[in-house]
């Protein structure tokens, strides 16, 4: 898990940061999904460091981790439609957005689907790479990620996008992941 971080983070493109002051938040990678997916749980199995929860504002609550200057920012997307405006607020300077889904939440795959092209059509996010944790794939009965691919139109996206079938709990399927994105970030920051 580390070194797939470690790389992840060296490959980040320095030059396209927001900057620090308060009205602009710092963030390399956002990690979003409908609530229950498990991004908490990978957040802590990652082992970034100290997680720090806020709310910005009503409602919307963030929890972020600063691992070697690349900051994570995670929040639950789905049913908030008043606030979806401030999370714009969090896009500057993301490279990469880790979407996670509950593969075994198979009423909700199709909420999880407007979601994740809601956020892609946001202008700031167009050209960002995007992971897609199928998370929970333990549970007997789960979609598999070949499913999933489908049932969320995951070939629509216009970005470079990767769908991991993973286990938050045990931690498996996470280090692939983070390896792509790490890969992917890499040869982008290389072509720029
Ligand atoms: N079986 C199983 N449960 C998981 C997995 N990942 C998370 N969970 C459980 O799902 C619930 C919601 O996880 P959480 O990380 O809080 O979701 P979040 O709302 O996206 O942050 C918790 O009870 C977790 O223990 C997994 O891979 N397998
Ligand atoms: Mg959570």
């Amino acid at each position: 898990m580390g070194l797939a971080l470690a790389s992840m983070v060296s490959s980040m493109d320095w030059g396209s940061w927001g900057s620090s002051d308060a009205t602009t938040a710092e963030c390399g990678v956002l990690m979003v999904g409908l609530d229950a997916a498990g991004k908490t749980t990978i957040l802590y199995k990652l082992k970034l460091g100290e997680v720090v929860e806020t709310i910005p504002t009503i409602g919307f609550n963030v929890e972020s981790v600063t691992f070697k200057n690349v900051k994570f920012n995670v929040w639950d997307v789905g049913g908030q439609g008043k606030i979806r405006a401030l999370w714009r607020h969090y896009y500057v300077g993301v490279q990469g957005i880790i979407f996670v889904v509950d593969s075994s939440d198979a009423d909700r795959i199709e909420e999880a689907k407007r979601e994740l092209h809601g956020l892609l059509e946001a202008e700031e996010l167009r050209d960002v790479c995007v992971l897609v944790f199928m998370n929970k794939q333990d549970l007997g009965g789960a979609l598999t990620p070949t499913q999933i691919v489908e049932q969320m139109d995951l070939r629509s996206i216009s970005s470079k996008w990767y769908g991991q079938g993973c286990c938050a709990r045990s931690g498996d399927g996470l280090n692939e992941g983070l390896d792509w994105l790490s890969t992917t970030l890499k040869e982008k920051s290389s072509k720029s």
